[in-house]
Formats: structure tokens, C-alpha cells, sequence
């Protein structure tokens, strides 16, 4: 990503939801050097907080809480919510109600910006054999996929009703290495999904954006034109491991339909279709 496009202002209040979890965990380091003194906010503080962070305790069914959290914030990043399917209470509180208190409060407080981690489960049922873009249709393939793309129509309204820019990053799987042959497609390590934060906070072109939070990988089911468009340039490339991912692979049990779709074992798990009958 350029400089040019992307200029911060460091003296501004960015808020991270979901700071003690996994992705906010393996971010906030990162992002220190663009954003010091980030704003954290969780049901639990994380065990690590930095010098210059600031942790507001907050519970996303509560909108008096959320409302403390964004008051006087220019930019969220929402990582927060039920990170893995769940059940329908679990996803409707943390990812429904949750999700729509934080993008209401938000407005309420004129944040500017928010990111919005969606997630590749919310078009999980695309088969491995295509290859997508951000203008399909959503085919989420389990609970947790649905509530990921109800935020992204939640992201939409509130672009479009009340002006506020915002980036939804269907996130693959984030960490260090892709850990498994679907990982190879999906994997985006820290430093590419910053990268993909900065855009959504601070590039001028965004309005209302879907981009797939993937590093650059060859063996990707996503067309990410759109990321590259707005500046992306990830490093991580899924190929350089793919020795030590198929040597995972060997040790997992075979999915005959997870193993079909994008989604993996969110797709397979309580499936009772055939697979011939999911659409192409
Ligand atoms: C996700 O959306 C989850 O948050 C994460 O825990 C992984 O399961 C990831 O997807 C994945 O698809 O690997």
C-alpha cells in the first residue's frame, strides 16, 4: 500500500473491538506503529496490553456499554462477536444484536470509518472449484457465515443511509503460516490484514467495499482485484509453505463435503443435502 493513499492521522481515536481475541491479538502489535494509542474494548481485557493502549470493557449486547466504548472515536475496527459457528443464540447476541449495536452506536457518536471483519463462511458454499469476486451472491454455510453477511448489508446501509465508509474484509484464516491445503487459498498473515485495515481507515476512495482478506496465493479461490485497486500489495505468499501444509493435510481425516467447498468444515458440519444437489 502507498503512502500517498493512505496518510494517517495518528492523533485520531480508533477503536478495536475483539482486541483479546486470536486476530486482535496477532494485529495490535502492528498496528501500534500507525495508530498508537489504539482504544481496546472486549468482554475481557487482554493480558497484554500495551503502553499508550486504552481498554474499555464492553459487552456488544449492551448498547449503553458499546455507546461508552465509540464516544468520541473517528474509526472502528470490528473484530468482535462469536468467531466460529455457534448456536442461534450465541450468533443472534454476539454477531446480530452485537454487530447492530455497534454500527448504531457508531453513528450515533459520527464515527467515520469502520472495518468490519466478515469472513470467507459468509460464501463458504462456493465450491473450491470456482473462483469468485465480491459481486456474488452470499452463500454462507452456517450460521456464523449468515451473521457475517448481515453485517455486510448492515455495512451497506449505513454507507449509503448515513455516509459513513466502510470495509468489509472476508477475512480467510489469519496467522502465521496456512496450516492445511484450504488454508493455502485462504491464508493472509498479520501483516496483510493490516494492510488491509489501513485501506479501509484511511484510503479516499472508500465508500462502501467488500475485499477477501487473503495474502497473495497462488492457489486462491478469490478474485481480489478490487484490494489490489484500492493499493494492496500483501507479501505473504500461502505457495512459499506448501510442503509443510500438504504434510498437515495427510494427518486430517478426508471431509467428502467439506472438502468440496470454500467453507470446509463449516460447509460439512449438520449438512443432511447432497452435494450434487448444492448449486454450482
Ligand atoms: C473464520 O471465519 C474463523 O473466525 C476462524 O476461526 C477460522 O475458522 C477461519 O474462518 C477459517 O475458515 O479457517
Amino acid at each position: 500500500m502507498t503512502n500517498d493513499a493512505t496518510r494517517s492521522d495518528q492523533s485520531r481515536r480508533i477503536v478495536l473491538t475483539g482486541a483479546a481475541g486470536g486476530v486482535g491479538t496477532m494485529t495490535r502489535p502492528l498496528l501500534e506503529a500507525f495508530y498508537p494509542g489504539l482504544v481496546l474494548s472486549d468482554r475481557v481485557a487482554p493480558k497484554d496490553l500495551r503502553p499508550g493502549e486504552t481498554f474499555v470493557k464492553a459487552d456488544l449486547t449492551k448498547p449503553d456499554e458499546i455507546a461508552a466504548v465509540v464516544r468520541g472515536a473517528h474509526d472502528v475496527i470490528h473484530l468482535g462477536g462469536h468467531s466460529v459457528e455457534g448456536s442461534w443464540d450465541q450468533i443472534l447476541n454476539a454477531n446480530i444484536v452485537g454487530c447492530y449495536n455497534l454500527f448504531e452506536e457508531a453513528r450515533k457518536a459520527g464515527v467515520k470509518r469502520i472495518v468490519f471483519a466478515s469472513s470467507n463462511h459468509a460464501v463458504g458454499f462456493y465450491p473450491r472449484k470456482r473462483k469468485i469476486g465480491t459481486d456474488v451472491t452470499v452463500r454462507p454455510d452456517s450460521r456464523y457465515g449468515v451473521s457475517k453477511a448481515f453485517g455486510e448489508a448492515l455495512g451497506a446501509l449505513y454507507a449509503d443511509k448515513h455516509g459513513i465508509a466502510v470495509t468489509c474484509l472476508r477475512i480467510g484464516n489469519v496467522g502465521p503460516k496456512p496450516i492445511d491445503l484450504r488454508r493455502l487459498s485462504i491464508w493472509i498473515s498479520p501483516d496483510d490484514l493490516v494492510q488491509l485495515f489501513r485501506i479501509g481507515l484511511e484510503h479516499p476512495e472508500v465508500h462502501f467495499d467488500i475485499l477477501y482478506g487473503a495474502s497473495d496465493n497462488a492457489a486462491s479461490w478469490w478474485d481480489n482485484s478490487r484490494a489490489w485497486q484500492l493499493g494492496y500489495r500483501p507479501t505473504g505468499r500461502g505457495e512459499d509453505y506448501r510442503a509443510e501444509a500438504e504434510a498437515e493435510q495427510v494427518k486430517l481425516a478426508p471431509d467428502p463435503v467439506g472438502d468440496v467447498f470454500q467453507g470446509g468444515a463449516f460447509a460439512s458440519a449438520e449438512f443432511t443435502n447432497d452435494v450434487e444437489r448444492c448449486g454450482p
